[in-house]
């Protein structure tokens, strides 16, 4: 059996140039630990985790026999009026890892159905209170909360929404954090900037409070170009809300499972919002899984009415699908017992020192650093945006080290097994093909 396929037609590929990629492609086809090996059998460090998603590495051998064995055991059971086990301890492994009251989970499939789910509750828990006028939702400029119709309106990536028509009705956005020259080149959060937070007052003003039920947004915007909230920012938006009885929503599709430092941003921040919502890290990525984790109150909100009676007309086929938990639950295994969910937190120092050791390079424009995510911001090449970036893209991975860019900006997140070593070797890569372009 070759390696490489026959041909690369059929299949129209997400968020890919498909013309560019078929024309000259770039196969996976195993992956351990920190690396992945191509088609042509070179080795790449992965830099990315994946999509951010493979915290513990790849083929991590506890996940892939949990998975088998579930798929011998209960392959699938119906996620409606049905349960099994290990759906009932996910939730509750779950819960105990999140702090504070978030201690009830909704499973989904993936990040965008996070999002879906969690506007879904918010507009429903404030009906149910009796105050159904509450229909607004308010995210971010910048901010990437999937690519479904709700959390493409909340989001703020304009290419993301622009082909998509008049998306969902009564949706406003905060400015997004970006862009104050004074916190250029700042290792962990930005000193400057808490009182964008206050545009949430702003929208209350406009559209009077009564109406707004839930502010959505990344506790770090990831995906847009890694974007670390100012200090006191996030509390700041948890004391509005809470003032006009606003729900707040961190998404940590990409910040849960130890991306920062600690379990979730909840903690990181010492914020506590009313919803989480993940994915990705939740299996390690190897099953496609989300969860909404909501406080008490919320889902008490929803237990009412007679007892025979569904209480949220909403789920997924696959919701808490049996491979799914058991991946899950290997995946939470394999955290735990290697102390990956605050790894970040011993290695942020040596991480962020040597990502700002690229500052000398003339075409780096800014570099941002918090746990294990960077983001290194390049001057665009004039009348070429992203350009740059791809290139570099391109050259990093012929040099063996995967990437991941959005625009003219870079971003890192290696997986959270990453050593000291690996992390010298991804900056030195870089450190080389930004100088050739520089
Ligand atoms: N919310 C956030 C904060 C995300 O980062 C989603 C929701 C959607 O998740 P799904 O599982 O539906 O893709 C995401 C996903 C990138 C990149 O390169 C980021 C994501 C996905 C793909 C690529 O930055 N984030």
């Amino acid at each position: 059996m070759t390696a490489t396929p026959n041909s690369l037609d059929a299949y129209w590929m997400p968020f890919t140039a498909n013309r560019q990629f078929k024309a000259a492609p770039r196969l996976m086809v195993a992956a351990e630990g920190m690396h992945y090996t191509t088609d042509d059998g070179r080795k790449v460090l992965d830099g990315a985790a994946g999509l951010w998603c493979c915290n513990a590495g790849h083929a991590r051998p506890r996940i892939s026999e949990a998975i088998a064995k579930q798929a011998r055991e209960l392959d699938y059971s119906p996620a409606f009026q049905m349960g099994h086990p290990r759906a009932f301890e996910l939730a509750a492994r779950l819960a105990r890892l999140m702090p504070g009251a978030l201690d009830h989970v909704f499973f989904t499939n993936s990040g965008s159905e996070s999002v879906e789910t969690a506007l879904k509750i918010a507009l429903a828990y404030h009906r149910l209170r009796g105050q159904g006028e509450r229909v607004r939702l308010i995210g971010r400029e910048r901010g990437y909360h999937g690519v479904n119709f709700g959390g493409m309106s909340v989001g703020g990536v304009t290419a993301n929404r622009r082909m998509f028509g008049a998306l969902v009705a009564g949706v406003d956005h905060l400015r997004h954090t970006h862009g104050d020259p004074r916190n250029l080149f700042t290792k962990g959060e930005p000193e400057f900037g808490a009182e964008l937070a206050d545009d949430l007052e702003r929208l209350c003003a406009l559209h009077d409070p009564s109406t707004i039920a839930a502010v959505i947004v990344e506790p770090v915007q990831g995906s847009a170009g890694v974007f670390v909230p100012p200090r006191g920012y996030l509390k700041r938006l948890r004391e509005i809300c809470d003032r006009h009885g606003i729900l707040l929503i961190f998404d940590e599709v990409i910040t849960g499972f130890g991306r920062l430092g600690a379990p979730f941003a909840v903690e990181y921040f010492g914020v506590e919002p009313d919803m989480v919502t993940t994915a990705k890290g939740l299996t390690n990525g190897v099953v496609p899984m989300g969860a909404v984790l909501v406080q008490k109150r919320i889902y008490d909100t929803f237990m009412q009415g007679p007892p025979n009676a569904i209480e949220f007309f909403h789920g997924y086929t696959y919701s808490a699908n049996p491979v799914a938990c058991a991946a899950a639950l290997a995946a939470l295994d394999t955290y735990e017992e290697e102390g990956l969910l605050t790894r970040a937190a011993t290695l942020a120092d040596h991480w962020a020192g040597t990502a700002h050791s690229l500052r000398d390079i003339p075409i780096v424009a800014d570099i941002r650093t918090l746990g294990l995510m960077a983001g290194i911001e390049l001057v665009p090449l004039p009348g070429q945006p992203g350009a740059r970036a791809f290139d570099a893209y391109l050259k990093c991975f012929a040099a063996g080290l995967l990437i991941r860019t959005t625009g003219d900006i870079i971003a890192l997140s290696p997986p959270l097994i990453v050593e000291t070593g690996q992390i010298d070797t991804i900056f030195t890569i870089l450190r080389n093909v930004l100088k050739q372009a520089a």
